[in-house]
């Protein structure tokens, strides 16, 4: 039998090394084959969630940057700061965390999807035309994010203008000046060759890229315990290798990009630039708590709570 699993970055991009992962170890102690489908292969983010919510697919990497609309409470991540910088902790708090291994696996079940794990895949930084030092520089800055509402809301707090498009057209978007600067992790503006139409990399430490893996519910309850149990030893080896395989990333990607743009702008900013994107998370959380009642609070309270316990 064969299980198809699709996800929205290529073979040798971070999602591409899990999903490698996860079919070697499936292949190493089953009968069972997996086939990977990798961006573009099968449409853009929101196509493969739709295949997967149909069955089409058995397996989907979707980022809760693309699962707003579907699971409002996983905007939670767009919270600037919510994360931890330090990659440590933040490898102990999706391992360990109740919000994520429990309240999130109840949300994402009611849309007819297994929550597999949450990983990280790096620090986020802007890339745009113009030099951003504070946020006042991003008055005026036609910013694509994710299409997601959270984060459209983090972005006009910024003080930019923030425009929701799919990954497709954000590469030819900043060539053709629609955008003028997008947020990802370091090893995705080199591995995409954002870097060619942005001249500036500014780390703001107001996010780290998280990422879901999972199932369709369906299919993944009808499996015997004992499959069940092979998909979660998949997703778990996959997790340990992806978790220290991003990490070197963050330097050698940069050290890649200055390589092929030597005359790339990279900008950490200090404590006291930071502090105006820092003011902004508290107005980002309340819209986060109208947007999803009760249920986001709760999930926000205990995400808090994980991120302390794991300290
Ligand atoms: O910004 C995006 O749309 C994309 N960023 C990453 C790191 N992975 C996939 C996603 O589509």
């Amino acid at each position: 039998e064969q299980w198809k699993y699709a996800f929205e970055e290529s073979l040798t991009e971070v999602q591409g090394v899990y999903a490698t992962k996860f079919k070697e170890h499936i292949e190493a102690n089953s009968d069972y084959t997996i086939q990977l489908f990798p961006y573009g292969t099968l449409g853009e983010s929101a196509d493969i969630m739709e295949q997967a919510q149909a069955g089409i697919l058995q397996f989907v990497n979707q980022s809760p940057g693309f699962t707003g609309a579907l699971i409002p409470e996983a905007q939670v991540f767009f919270i600037p700061y919510i994360l931890p910088a330090d990659q440590d902790h933040l490898a102990r708090f999706f391992k360990e965390s109740k919000a994520v291994n429990e309240d999130f696996k109840t949300l994402y079940a009611d849309q007819g999807l297994e929550l597999l794990k949450m990983y990280p895949e790096g620090e986020v930084a802007m890339t745009t035309k113009e030099a951003i030092n504070t946020c006042s520089d991003l008055d005026g800055v036609k910013f694509r994010v994710m299409t997601n509402p959270l984060l459209v809301e983090t972005y006009k707090s910024f003080g930019a203008t923030p425009t929701p498009l799919p990954w497709g057209e954000v590469y030819g978007g900043l060539q053709t000046n629609i955008i003028q600067g997008q947020e990802n992790p370091t090893f995705y503006l080199y591995s995409t060759k954002i870097y060619e139409v942005t001249d500036h990399i500014t780390y703001t430490g107001h996010s780290n890229f998280t990422t879901a893996i999972m199932a369709n519910q369906d299919f993944y309850s009808e499996l015997s315990e004992a499959d069940q149990q092979l998909v979660q030893d998949a997703a778990a080896a996959a997790f340990d290798y992806i978790v220290e395989y991003q990490k070197a990333l963050e330097t050698t990607e940069l050290e890649k990009i200055k390589a092929a743009k030597p005359d790339m702008n990279i900008t950490v900013l200090s404590d006291e630039q930071r502090q105006c994107f820092k003011d902004a998370a508290a107005e980002v959380e309340a819209k986060f708590v109208e947007m999803t009642g009760d249920s986001g609070n709760a999930i926000l309270t205990q995400l808090k709570a994980d991120l302390e316990a794991t300290k």
